[in-house]
């Protein structure tokens, strides 16, 4: 039996208890990375994660076409005996290669032996008299940890919107994030696809390959950026890691933790030649440069902000002949400021869309009314179908975190706590749950950050706080009311800045009925928190009341 482990008897079951010093939730990049730096730093963690194997995102999301939006080179932990013997075949890398990237790493870092797979937390509380956290999981065994650490992903929680008579269709019904590990046959049949953000690009591009017939459904079109997918060369990954050291360096000093930042100048401070020459250019860089290497002012002054509409429009319409599908997915008038909802990127989008076996509906035409036991009813028809594929997205950034039994000093959960609106401090903790932290959560930089450089800078910061707690014989740390407040109306009062709440998006948790609106990122770049984060540190913990 591991040293740890203890049997408590008694006239209650025994229940097996593991004790350690952090228990971390989600195998994901976050997770990994906390149990690797944690483990170098000396303590005992574990990590328990639902999933049958490590990898998060990328053990859940494996529908057809899965494949990450942030190119590879970025989409990889900085550690240069990682990446060193590390290359991607594809500029963008598949659900496939990523699983093989996790492996990779844990070949190195040899993390399995301490991920509990398969398994579930039910619920934790936290003992004042011990100031130590019991987790109870689905699989019996509870754990005890000091510092309790939740790593659970912006995505670990679908949307499944409730249409009437979902249980009377008669054929196959999945979500793009909880997709069968045995994958889902589409050839031969008719596949409905409702959704349009990334998950129901990418599903729409190889459904419209392999399907008798596809139907897209969709409300609001996502403004997809051309991705230019290409095989990554001996010699491209050779030149690419020869760039690496720098990259690395340079993407935590970035607003979305890439490579590239914003252009220092704004739309209108260039002429009409110059600024159609530096769309042009930001085009064909494609994927995300087009959304986070553009003109500086573009997520904040609507006319700019039309200016790069208006350039996307013109050459998505190149490629759409039909004018009813023109105006769905490039219409005249944006639905909504660009870049303010996520921008998926795309291969053969837009010509999948008008093929023969591919029908559209614009679910603002035609609403669903019902599903039905052979398919889905609109206010104008009934369609048939085999499959019906839910790419409807998630309860995003807090869902992970809000869905957990996890009971606070107040006797209540983080959902309970944030009914009226996220409070934490620095993104990372909240007040009523003493040592208890999350990374990729609400208020810290998150969906707006590339994950494993979210995963590394603001995992550093959490580590430092730790090492530095245990090193101070700290036992107790618990976020300040006030320093909340301050915290939230930061972020509240640069997102007004922005664009971005004038969008209905999973940014501002408006794709979930019922969830407050507000903007779940921090909104003033990752360099800007990693400094709030280090001015907290030097100035003894500020915003955290710590206790021997
Ligand atoms: O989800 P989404 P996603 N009736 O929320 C529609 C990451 N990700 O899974 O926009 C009809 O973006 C909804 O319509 P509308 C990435 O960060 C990354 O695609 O609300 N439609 C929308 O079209 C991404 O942003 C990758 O009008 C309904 C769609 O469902 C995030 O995950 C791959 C509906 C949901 O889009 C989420 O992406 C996949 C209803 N009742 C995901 N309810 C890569 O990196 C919702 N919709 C490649």
């Amino acid at each position: 039996m591991d040293n740890n482990v203890i049997m408590e008897t008694g006239a209650a079951p025994s229940v097996q208890t593991t004790d350690v010093d952090v228990l971390v939730v989600g195998a994901g990049f976050a997770g990994l990375y906390q149990l690797h730096k944690l483990r170098q730093a000396g303590f005992r963690v574990k990590v328990i994660e639902a999933g049958s194997d490590i990898g998060g995102i990328w053990h859940w999301n494996r529908y057809p076409g899965a494949r990450v939006d942030s190119h590879g080179a970025m989409y990889q932990y900085s550690d240069p005996d990682l990446w060193k013997d590390w290359a991607y075949k594809e500029l963008y890398p598949g659900w496939e290669e990523l699983r093989a990237y996790f492996d990779h790493v844990d070949a190195k870092w040899d993390l399995r032996k301490d991920v509990v797979l398969s398994t579930r937390v039910t619920g934790a509380d936290f003992d004042e008299s011990t100031r130590k956290w019991t987790v109870h999981t689905d699989k019996g065994g509870d754990y005890v940890a000091r510092s309790f650490v939740l790593c659970t992903g912006f995505a670990s929680k679908p949307y499944i919107p409730e249409f009437e008579g979902m249980k009377d269709f008669k054929g196959e019904i999945h979500h793009t994030g909880l997709w069968p590990q045995q994958g889902v046959d589409m050839r031969g049949k008719r596949v409905a696809v409702i959704g349009m953000g990334a998950s129901g690009v990418q599903v729409m591009q190889e459904a419209g390959a392999e399907a008798k017939r596809v139907t897209h459904f969709l409300r609001t079109p996502c403004l997809a950026i051309p991705m230019w997918q290409r095989q990554m060369t001996e010699v491209d990954n050779e030149e690419m890691r020869k760039h690496l050291p720098e990259d690395m360096m340079k993407r935590k000093q970035t607003f979305g933790g890439f490579n590239y930042d914003f252009q220092d100048v704004g739309v209108y401070e260039v002429d009409d030649a110059k600024r159609e020459e530096m769309f042009e250019s930001i085009w064909k860089a494609g994927g995300f440069w087009w959304w986070l290497n553009n003109f500086n002012d573009v997520l904040f002054d609507e006319r700019s902000n039309r200016a790069q509409y208006d350039f996307w429009r013109k050459k998505v319409l190149a490629r759409i002949k039909d004018p009813r599908l023109a105006e769905i997915y490039a219409p005249e008038q944006p639905p909504h400021p660009y870049g303010v909802k996520r921008p998926s990127l795309e291969q053969n989008f837009y010509e999948v869309v008008q093929q023969d076996n591919v029908d559209v509906v614009d679910l603002k035409q035609e609403p669903i009314v019902r599903f039905t036991e052979k398919g889905i009813q609109t206010t104008k028809g009934e369609y048939e179908f085999d499959i019906i594929v839910l790419a409807t997205g998630f309860d995003a950034v807090s869902g992970g975190l809000t869905q957990l039994d996890i009971r606070g000093t107040a006797g209540r959960t983080l959902g309970e706590k944030w009914r009226d609106g996220v409070r934490t401090h620095l993104g990372m903790a909240s007040r009523e749950f003493p040592n208890l932290y999350f990374i990729y959560g609400p208020q810290s930089p998150s969906g707006f950050c590339n994950g494993p450089t979210a995963a590394e800078a603001q995992g550093d910061e959490l580590v430092k706080l730790l090492v530095k707690f245990r090193d101070a014989g700290i036992t107790r740390v618990e976020a300040k009311a006030d320093a909340e407040e301050a915290w939230r109306n930061h972020c509240k009062m640069v997102a007004d800045m922005t664009l971005f709440p004038k969008a209905d998006s999973w940014y501002m948790g408006a794709n979930i009925p019922g969830k407050p609106r507000e903007l779940l990122m921090y909104p003033s770049g990752l360099p800007a928190y990693l400094q709030a984060c280090e001015d907290s540190i030097s100035k003894h913990f500020a915003g955290f009341e710590v206790s021997r």
